[in-house]
């Protein structure tokens, strides 16, 4: 190169210096990521940090559609019984329900020594039945707080002997093996003086009010939801309940939904962080409350909704925490076609488990949870990321939707071999089933108004045979 030509590259090498360092500085010198990535697209000013859409936060969500729900805390020592009688109802609700005064429920504390529990292995058994998230109890109805808090010693590490935070325990845990880990926070508290403690015999009195309730919320409730979403990493799901309390008001849940998310804007609040729910079918009235999604309870809604998120929570027998006698617990079979039945109408499905006061999850919801991952091992494809079935529910089972496939969930296999989906003017490039590695073809004939699958002889899952629709894209 001349020496002319290698001035001009010099100069040519310095304008454009000089024009990266302007560039840096007009924009901030704040925006640490990589120019193009697509972290510095959408930014917020202060931070540089990207602004995600609902649909972006909502992503992870949509696709787990299975969670663990966890109902575990001082409940789990009486277990449904109060000198010596047994308590009718949820095992949970015992303190009101019971009518056992404040002074009286204490006493759980000194007993509550769960030697038996594992992080580890809950969240392996949550993880190995297929299920991406676990929602556990930071503190239920009763106040009980199952992490260090500073601000109360109505917590695990003040009241109990164990001393151990279940919740850090349970969070480095569900980091190693990749679950996300979620809270479930109860905005009543039948323990605090300024919440509704005073309103014994009945906590639960809807037409009471506590007049130093705001109190409650600022010097408690809100340090509280700062010491969850700070010290535990990011987490899932802020799953708010108790919200139908006098004292609680569509504004108040407002503040709490922009509070949590200026913490981890990230996060999901179910929608009983305000007054939208509708009872215990649990979809919002309307877009005008606060929540990100709907949350029934013990129940399936008939249809899906378009547009609308939901994620139906439900026991195995019939209590959330832990009872020691009650025995009706829902069949393998009935928990799995529970799930399909979900995430064919485009929700997501969190089951419970009630550990006991030892720290253990009852032998029966382990034998449940097993069967379902066995099941999900084999049918996961169908389940992940599914969508709602784009007609409805036929007779024998269930349909749920990826892309340009159709998880035909068979639950009553026919017996002439002959399975129809009620698709109109469908092409189909070709059906298998999904237990079947070589994915061998199943012929198949198309009418005007449905497609025919030939089907072997024996299904391959007595439960839910699961046959893999392709259509033409
Ligand atoms: O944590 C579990 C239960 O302890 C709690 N939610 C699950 C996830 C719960 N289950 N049932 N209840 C609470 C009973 C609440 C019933 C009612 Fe209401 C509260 C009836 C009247 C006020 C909810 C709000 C149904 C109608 C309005």
């Amino acid at each position: 190169m001349t020496e002319t030509g290698s001035r001009r590259w010099i100069a040519i090498g310095a304008l454009v210096l000089s024009l990266l360092i302007a560039l840096y500085i007009v924009s901030g010198c704040n925006q640490g990521t990589k120019a193009g990535s697509t972290e510095t697209k959408v930014t917020t000013k202060d931070t540089g940090k990207k602004v995600l859409t609902k649909d972006e936060r909502m992503d992870w969500w949509r696709d787990a559609r299975f969670g663990m729900f966890i109902h575990w805390g001082l409940y789990a020592v009486p277990a449904g019984t109060y000198h010596g009688e047994r308590v009718k109802g949820i095992g949970e609700w015992i303190m009101n329900n019971g009518k056992i005064p404040v002074n009286e429920y204490e006493k759980y504390a000194a007993q509550f020594n769960p030697v038996g529990f594992n992080a580890d292995e809950w969240v392996r058994l949550a993880k190995n039945a297929g299920m991406k998230y676990i929602v556990i109890t930071s503190k239920h109805h009763d106040g009980f707080c199952l992490w260090d808090s500073k601000v109360t010693e109505w917590d695990i590490m003040d009241a109990t002997p164990f001393k151990r935070d279940i919740l850090k325990e349970l969070a480095a845990a569900c980091k190693k093996q990749g679950v996300k880990l979620c809270f479930y926070h109860s905005i009543m508290d039948w323990h605090h003086p300024d919440a509704q403690a005073p309103f014994y015999p009945n906590y639960n009195d809807t037409k009471k009010s506590n007049p130093h309730f705001d109190r409650y919320v600022d010097n408690y409730f809100k340090p509280q939801l700062a010491e969850l979403l700070t010290n535990y990493g990011p987490i899932g799901v802020l799953w708010f309940d108790g919200e139908w309390i006098l004292d609680w008001t569509e504004p108040k849940g407002k503040a709490t939904y922009d509070y949590v998310r200026s913490l981890q804007p990230a996060i999901l609040i179910n929608n009983r962080v305000g007054k939208g729910r509708k009872g215990m079918e649990g979809l919002s009235k309307s877009d005008e409350y606060a929540g990100d999604f709907g949350t029934p309870e013990q129940q399936v809604p008939a249809t899906g909704l378009p547009g609308v998120d939901w994620e139906t929570c439900m026991t195995m027998n019939d209590t959330w925490g832990f009872k020691s006698y009650d025995d009706n617990w829902k069949s393998t079979e009935q928990l799995i076609q529970t799930l399909v039945d979900v995430a064919s109408k485009g929700g997501n499905f969190l089951l419970n488990v009630g550990p006991t006061p030892e720290g253990l999850i009852p032998d029966p919801s382990v034998e449940r949870l097993q069967g379902m991952g066995k099941w999900m091992a084999v049918n996961k494809e169908s389940i992940y990321g599914a969508t709602a079935s784009p007609f409805g529910r036929p007779a024998w089972g269930r349909c749920t939707a990826q892309g340009n496939k159709l998880y035909l969930h068979v639950f009553n296999w026919p017996a002439d071999g002959r399975l129809e989906a009620p698709l109109a003017g469908a092409e189909v490039d070709k059906a298998y089933l999904l237990a079947d590695k070589k994915q061998a073809k199943l012929a198949t004939t198309v009418s005007a108004s449905k497609v025919t699958i030939s089907l072997p002889e024996k299904a391959p899952d007595a439960i839910d045979s699961v046959v893999v629709l392709v259509l033409k894209k």
